[in-house]
């Protein structure tokens, strides 16, 4: 006969080898977002030790919302072979060649389907609120549960070490904002500091998004809308092929710093 404590036992174990492996990583991601999850994704096929925390209890970000939360979203035909790769659907759209639209469900449960199954760990509902700035490095994060920080307990955290750090926290830059002010260091922006989003221009927007997507300091990269309000990017509405670029590009330049 099944006993209850059986289960409990089997999530209780497995939760715990699960969290103890992503104590010591390669590549510490902070929110699950789309830009993200590619990231993730592309960091987990080469062979790399990559976890994502994230703060809300469904990873995906601003994903599922669609525009004001008409569930579709719009994809332009550069980043199309990233969708095929996580087999999402997409239709083009009538009268405007390059550009194709999707469901944001289906978006963003592939997107977090094809990450975990490559390898990445998530783990939902969990907040970084601090991270390790050791000698002048980072040198990973600090982490506690959500529902812990909203009830305001006061619960010390724990902490995950990693050689790389990527804020993929989208527009408030959360994790880049830590480290200027309370490591006060100097990020590699115009002015060496978060900049701050601009308007909406989509073109602008989609474009900057993957240029600002890079090394902000030694070991912490930003991807998605959190490098583009670092840099000072404008913003782009419900289109979302420039997060899947940026989180194609990061993992890339992720990748090549690890291997130097
Ligand atoms: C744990 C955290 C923390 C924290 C935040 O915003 P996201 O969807 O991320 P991106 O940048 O990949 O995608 C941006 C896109 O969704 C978007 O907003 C667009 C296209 N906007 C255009 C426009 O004009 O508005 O996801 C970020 C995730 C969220 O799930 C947060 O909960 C999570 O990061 N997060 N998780 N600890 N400290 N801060």
């Amino acid at each position: 006969m099944l006993s209850e404590n059986i289960i409990s036992s089997a999530i209780v174990q497995s939760f715990c080898t699960k969290l103890d492996q992503a104590l010591n990583l390669d590549v510490a991601i902070v929110g699950a977002g789309p830009s993200a999850l590619v990231a993730a994704r592309d960091i987990a096929l080469a062979g790399r030790r990559v976890a994502i925390f994230e703060r809300k209890l469904a990873p995906g970000g601003g994903t599922w919302g669609g525009g004001m939360l008409f569930n579709e979203v719009v994809v332009q035909d550069s980043a199309i072979s990233i969708l095929d790769s996580f087999h999402i659907n997409h239709h083009p759209v009538n009268n405007t060649p390059g550009y194709h639209t999707l469901d944001s469900v289906e978006m963003a449960s592939g997107l977090i389907f094809g990450a975990v199954s490559a390898g990445a760990k998530i783990f939902n509902a969990i907040s970084v609120e601090d991270i390790v700035f050791k000698e002048g490095k980072i040198g990973g994060l600090v982490i506690n549960w959500t529902p812990v920080q909203r009830l305001g307990m006061h619960v010390d955290p724990l902490t995950v070490l990693s050689k790389v750090v990527l804020d993929g926290t989208g527009h408030p830059s959360e994790i880049l904002r830590m480290a200027t002010d309370k490591a006060q260091i100097r990020l590699n922006t115009e002015t060496g500091f978060i900049m701050g989003e601009k308007p909406m221009w989509v073109e602008s927007g989609e474009n900057s998004t993957i240029e600002n997507t890079r090394e902000y300091f030694p070991g912490l990269f930003a991807c998605g809308m959190s490098a583009n309000n670092t840099a000072g990017g404008y913003r782009m509405g419900p289109i979302f092929g420039g997060m899947l670029l940026s989180g194609q590009k990061v993992a890339q330049l992720i990748l090549n710093s690890l291997k130097s």
